[in-house]
C-alpha cells in the first residue's frame, strides 16, 4: 500500500480553510465569519484517483511566531509532521497580509500550493489578481477557489496530488551578509539535529528576529554556539542597517511582497464607501455598540422563547403527549415496574427534554447567523471596551458569546488568548455563561410561571431568559475581575481582532450548523441524560416496599438529607435537591429528573411544578441552575485545558459557593420585597 498522502490547509485566520476542508472531505466542521473559529487540528479524507488523500484543517495563524495555543497547534504541525503538500489558503481580498505567511512557508521548504480563495469577494471589491503571474513569481502552483460555491476545489486536489514530486528551494534575499549568516546558522541547526533540515533556514530567520516561540522550540539557551552567532548577527544588522533585526527582516519580506503585488494585483478603488463600513459606523460606534449588542442578545432570547419554544415547541409537546398516552395505554397490562420505567423514565424523563428541540433549533439558527454574518467579531470588539474597564482581555468576550451555545466550546475558544493569565481567567469564568443546556430548565419554569404573561410587547418568559443571560455575564465579569486582582496578577495584554467584512450567510451553512448542534442535543438526551435517568429511576423504585418515587425511596432519602442546605434559597424539597445533583452531570438532566420524579399521566409537568414552587423560588432555582457548577463535560474540558485537576475542582467549588449565595440572596431579598 502507498504511504498516505497528506495535504494540510494552512493560512491566516478566517480565510476559508475550514470551508474548503468541508467541501473537500464532506465534513461539517464549524465555520464562522470571525478569526479563531478553528482551534483544533481536524482530519478528513478525499478520494482522488483511487487514492485516499488525508486532508488536515488547522487553526489560522498570521506567521510562524506563534503566540497563542491555537497558533502553536498549526505551526507545530507544519514544522513537525511535514505534510506532503501545504495548501496555503489566501484571502484574495487581503493578499498582501496573507503573503507574509506564504513567504515563511516557502522559507521552510514546504511544498506549497496556493489556493486563492474568496476570489468572488475580491472581484466585488474590484481587486483582480493575475494568478499565472503570481505562480510564476513565487514558483508555486496557484488555484483560484470560492469555497462557499465549491468552485476550484477539484482542481485544488488534483494539483496537490500531481505536485508530489516537485520541490524547488526558495530563498528570500536579505542582502549578502545576512544571507551568509543565515546559512551558517541553518547549517548548525541541521547538523546538530536541533531542528529538521527543511525547517532550518526558517528557524534561523526567526532566531535572528528574536522570536520567542522559535527560541523555545530550538531550546536556544542550550546551544551556545548558535546563540552567540544569533547575538552577533543581530548586533551586526543593527550597526549596518540602523534597524533592529526583526524590523529589518520584516521589512525585507514586505519589500519582496510589495514587488509581487505591484506585478500581479490590480486594484480599482471602488468609488463609494462599502457596505461593511456603513454598517460598522453604527454597530461598532463608541456609544451605540454596547447597547446594540445587548439589544441583539435580547432579541435572540425573545425569538428563541416566543417563536422557538412557545410556538413551535407547543406542537412538539402535543405530539409527545399523544405518543406518551399511546405508549402508556399499550403498557396498561404490563407489570407495574416495566410500566413505571416507560412512563416515568423514558417519557417523563427523556421525553421532557426532547420537548425543547424546537428551542434549540431556533437558538442555534440565530447564533449561526450572528457568527456567519460577521457580527460576532464586532460583538467581541465592542465588548472589549467593557472587558478592559474591568481588567479582562477583549477576546474573553468571544468565549462568552460562543459559550452561550455551549460552555465547552467557549472554553476551547480561549485557546486564542495569548497569555496564560488571560487564558486561565477565560477558562474559569466561562462556566457562568448561560449555555443552551440551561435553556430547557428556564423554559420549563418559565412555562410554569411566566407563560402568557407579557411585559409591554415582550413575553415575560423571554425577559426571564435574558435576565439570566445578563446575570451570567455579570457574574463572569465580576469573577474575572476578582481573579485578575488576586490569583492571576500580571500585566495587561492587548487585544487585536481583525474585523472581517459582513457576509450574507449561506442558508446551507446555517442549516448545517443548526442541525449539528441540535442533533448532539438529541443524542445527549438519548444517551447521557437517559443513562442518568435510568440510574435515578432505579434509586427511586428501591428499596422494595417503599412507595416508588416517594420520599422514602433511596432517591428521596438522599435528596431529603441534603435538602436543608437549599431551604434558604426557597427550594429545599428532596426533588429539587436530587435534580440539582443530577444536573451536575448535564444541565438538561435537571428537566429530565423533574419529569421523572413528578411524572403523572394526569397533568403536565409545568402544572405540577407550580404546586411545588412559587414564582420567586422558581427564579431562585434558575439562578442556582445558571451558576452552581460546571457540568461534567465542562469539568473535563477545564481539567484538560488547564492540565490540572486542582483548577477543575476549584471551579466546581467556587461556583457552588457563588451559585448558592446568589440563589439565597434572590430568594431572601425577594421575600423582603414582598414578592412570591
Ligand atoms: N464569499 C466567500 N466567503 C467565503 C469563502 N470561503 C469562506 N467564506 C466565508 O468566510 C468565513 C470564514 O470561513 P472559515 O472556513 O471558517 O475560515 P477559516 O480559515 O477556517 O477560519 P479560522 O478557523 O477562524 O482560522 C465564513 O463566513 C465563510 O462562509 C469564499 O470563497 N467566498
Ligand atoms: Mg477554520
Amino acid at each position: 500500500m502507498n504511504k498516505e498522502f497528506t495535504v494540510a490547509l494552512v493560512g491566516n485566520p478566517n480565510c476559508g480553510k475550514t470551508s474548503l476542508f468541508n467541501v473537500l472531505t464532506g465534513s461539517r466542521q464549524h465555520v464562522g465569519n470571525w478569526p479563531g473559529v478553528t482551534v483544533e487540528r481536524k482530519e478528513g479524507f478525499v478520494k482522488y484517483q483511487e487514492q485516499n488523500i488525508k486532508v488536515i484543517d488547522l487553526p489560522g495563524t498570521y506567521s510562524f511566531s506563534a503566540s497563542s495555543e491555537d497558533e502553536v497547534i498549526a505551526v507545530n504541525y507544519i514544522l513537525q509532521k511535514r505534510p506532503d503538500v501545504v495548501v496555503n489558503v489566501i484571502d484574495s481580498g487581503n493578499i498582501e497580509r496573507n503573503l507574509y505567511l506564504t513567504v515563511q512557508l516557502l522559507e521552510m521548504n514546504a511544498r506549497v500550493l496556493i489556493a486563492l480563495n474568496m476570489t468572488d469577494e475580491a472581484e466585488k471589491r474590484h481587486i483582480f489578481i493575475d494568478r499565472n503571474k503570481l505562480s510564476e513569481l513565487l514558483a508555486v502552483p496557484v488555484v483560484a477557489t470560492v469555497a462557499t460555491r465549491n468552485s476550484g476545489v477539484r482542481e485544488l486536489i488534483s494539483t496537490s496530488y500531481n505536485m508530489k514530486d516537485t520541490l524547488k528551494p526558495f530563498r528570500l534575499d536579505y542582502g549578502a551578509a545576512v544571507n551568509e549568516l543565515l546559512s551558517k546558522i541553518a547549517d548548525i541547526l541541521a547538523a546538530e539535529d536541533i531542528c529538521t533540515e527543511d525547517a532550518a533556514h526558517l528557524m534561523a530567520v526567526k532566531l535572528l528576529e528574536d522570536d520567542g516561540y522559535t527560541k523555545e522550540v530550538v531550546q536556544l539557551e542550550q546551544h551556545r554556539q548558535v546563540k552567540e552567532l544569533v547575538e552577533a548577527g543581530r548586533s551586526r544588522i543593527k550597526t549596518d542597517s540602523g534597524f533592529d533585526a526583526e524590523i529589518y527582516l520584516a521589512d525585507q519580506r514586505y519589500q519582496f511582497i510589495n514587488k509581487i503585488i505591484t506585478r500581479c494585483v490590480r486594484k480599482e478603488v471602488p468609488p463609494t464607501e462599502d457596505q461593511t463600513e456603513k454598517i460598522d459606523r453604527i454597530v461598532t460606534n463608541k456609544w451605540l455598540g454596547i447597547p446594540f449588542f445587548f439589544l441583539i442578545m435580547f432579541l435572540l432570547y425573545q425569538i428563541t422563547m416566543g417563536f422557538g419554544n412557545e410556538f413551535l415547541g407547543g406542537y412538539v409537546e402535543r405530539a409527545l403527549a399523544i405518543l406518551g398516552e399511546y405508549l402508556s395505554s399499550l403498557m396498561a397490562k404490563a407489570p407495574p415496574l416495566a410500566k413505571s420505567f416507560i412512563v416515568d423514565a423514558v417519557i417523563g424523563g427523556v421525553g421532557s427534554v426532547l420537548v425543547f428541540v424546537p428551542l434549540m433549533l431556533t437558538m442555534y439558527f440565530l447564533i449561526s447567523f450572528l457568527e456567519d454574518s460577521g457580527y460576532m467579531a464586532r460583538a467581541a470588539y465592542v465588548m472589549d471596551r467593557l472587558m478592559n474597564a474591568v481588567g479582562l482581555h477583549g477576546k474573553t468576550a468571544v468565549a462568552m458569546i460562543v459559550g452561550s451555545g455551549c460552555n465547552v466550546a467557549g472554553i476551547m475558544s480561549t485557546r486564542t488568548l495569548d497569555t496564560k493569565k488571560d487564558r486561565m481567567i477565560g477558562i474559569l469564568i466561562s462556566p457562568f455563561i448561560s449555555c443552551s443546556a440551561r435553556l430547557p430548565v428556564y423554559a420549563l419554569f418559565a412555562g410554569a410561571f411566566f407563560k402568557d404573561k407579557r411585559v409591554g410587547f415582550f413575553p415575560a418568559s423571554g425577559l426571564v431568559f435574558f435576565s439570566l443571560y445578563l446575570l451570567g455575564i455579570l457574574v463572569a465579569v465580576a469573577a474575572g475581575k476578582i481573579l485578575s486582582k488576586t490569583v492571576f496578577k500580571q500585566e495587561k495584554s492587548y487585544f487585536i481582532m481583525e474585523l472581517p467584512p459582513y457576509r450574507i450567510p449561506t442558508l446551507r451553512s446555517l442549516l448545517i450548523h443548526m442541525w449539528e448542534k441540535t442533533e448532539s442535543f438529541v443524542k445527549k438526551a438519548g444517551t447521557v441524560v437517559f443513562g442518568m435517568v435510568v440510574v435515578i429511576w432505579i434509586l427511586s423504585v428501591f428499596p422494595l416496599g417503599a412507595e416508588p418515587g416517594s420520599a422514602m425511596s433511596f432517591l428521596g432519602r438522599l435528596g431529603a438529607f441534603l435538602a436543608p442546605v437549599l431551604s434558604p434559597a426557597g427550594f429545599g424539597s428532596w426533588e429539587a435537591t436530587v435534580a440539582l445533583i443530577v444536573g451536575v452531570g448535564a444541565k438538561e438532566a435537571i428537566v429530565a429528573t423533574f419529569g421523572m420524579v413528578y411524572a403523572t399521566e394526569a397533568d403536565t409537568l409545568s402544572n405540577i411544578l407550580s404546586l411545588h414552587f412559587s414564582a420567586l423560588s422558581a427564579y431562585a432555582f434558575m439562578v442556582m441552575t445558571l451558576l452552581y457548577s460546571p457540568c461534567a463535560a465542562t469539568f473535563a474540558i477545564i481539567r484538560k485545558e488547564t492540565n490540572s485537576v486542582k483548577w477543575a475542582l476549584f471551579s466546581v467549588g467556587y461556583s457552588l459557593l457563588i451559585g448558592w449565595s446568589a440563589a439565597v440572596f434572590v430568594y431572601q431579598a425577594g421575600k423582603l420585597l414582598g414578592l412570591q
